[in-house]
């Protein structure tokens, strides 16, 4: 199990405890916290025990969002509709869902939050384009429009009340890399645990926007900001090269091919 030589919160929140980095976080974020708190819309495993609470709970729902977030120290904002869909698929949980989140911990005194944003912020940059956390953003769905509103909320969050946010625009978390564009995008649960841990203990963060990225070879994000935090990544997609060359070659246009987004750039229209 990790450790940490720094003391542990009383109560972290973890919405999106259902989902894919959800149910990996729930063990790995142990050590930071006394009690964690796990919220889903969708069934979640019971608590293993009294360190570990379960909360059904809708983004979409204000008043059960305010007393989802009631007496826990920091929030780890993990919950939401996670790939493209239409706008009014993705507006309850994401976007209504970032504000009810941000307003119940300004009315509860919360004062740091882990956004989990995304790629898809800036998925229309170009592969060969190499960009930082400060760079203009260029969403390439209504998916990366929601998680740009998130980073906006979580700006004047810390402008107006002084909470803490630090946003991570993860790139592709997953077990390994499943393709050629996750070569440069993926993020091993390792190291996504450690970006965590340095979000919830770093001080002064502000509003911080970092990528979570391992140590691959052809990133195109310039990650000082996480730098600047103390994130050391110890994993590289390196390890999965030769899997990953062995797939077969997309087209030169293909979107996963040009785009950081990759195919997302060419998700959509809805509902014509
Ligand atoms: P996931 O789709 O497996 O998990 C998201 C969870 O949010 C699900 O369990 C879902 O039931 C829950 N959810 C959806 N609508 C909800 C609502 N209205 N109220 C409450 N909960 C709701 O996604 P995953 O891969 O675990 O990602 C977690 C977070 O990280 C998401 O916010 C995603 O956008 C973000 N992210 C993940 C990346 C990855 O590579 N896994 C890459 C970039 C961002
Ligand atoms: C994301 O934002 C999604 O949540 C995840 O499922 C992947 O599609 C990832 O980006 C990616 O870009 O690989």
């Amino acid at each position: 199990m990790t450790t940490t030589s720094q003391a542990p919160f009383n109560r972290l929140l973890l919405t999106g405890a259902a989902g894919g980095l959800g149910k990996v976080l729930r063990e790995r974020l142990r050590p930071y916290a006394k009690v964690i708190r796990l919220s889903d819309i969708a069934d979640i495993a019971p608590a293993i025990d009294d360190r570990e609470e379960v909360v059904t709970c809708d983004l979409a729902d204000k008043q059960a969002v305010h007393h989802l977030v009631e007496g826990v120290d920091a929030i780890l904002h993990f919950g939401g509709v996670s790939t493209e869909h239409s706008f009014e698929d993705i507006l309850g949980a994401n976007i209504c869902g970032v504000f009810h989140i941000y307003e119940a911990a300004r009315r509860h005194g919360v004062k740091r939050v882990i956004f989990a944003s995304s790629n898809h912020v800036i998925g229309f940059y170009k592969q060969d384009e190499v960009i930082d956390g400060r760079s203009p953003r260029r969403p390439d769905s209504y998916y990366g429009l929601s998680k740009s509103y998130g980073e906006d909320m979580a700006s004047f969050y810390f402008d107006r009340y002084g909470i803490e946010t630090v946003s991570i625009r993860i790139g592709s978390s997953f077990p390994e890399p499943l393709n050629r564009r996750m070569m440069s995008t993926w993020l091993s649960f390792g190291d996504l645990t450690q970006l965590i841990e340095r979000s919830l203990y770093a001080p002064n963060v502000g509003h911080t926007v970092v990528y979570g990225a391992s140590d691959n070879k052809n990133l195109w994000w310039d990650n000082r900001y996480a730098t600047a935090l103390g994130y050391a990544p110890q994993d590289t997609s390196e390890v999965f090269r030769a899997k990953i060359d062995a797939q077969p070659m997309p087209a030169a246009d293909d979107p996963a091919m040009v785009y950081q987004g990759g195919a997302f750039v060419a998700s959509g229209p809805f509902g014509d």
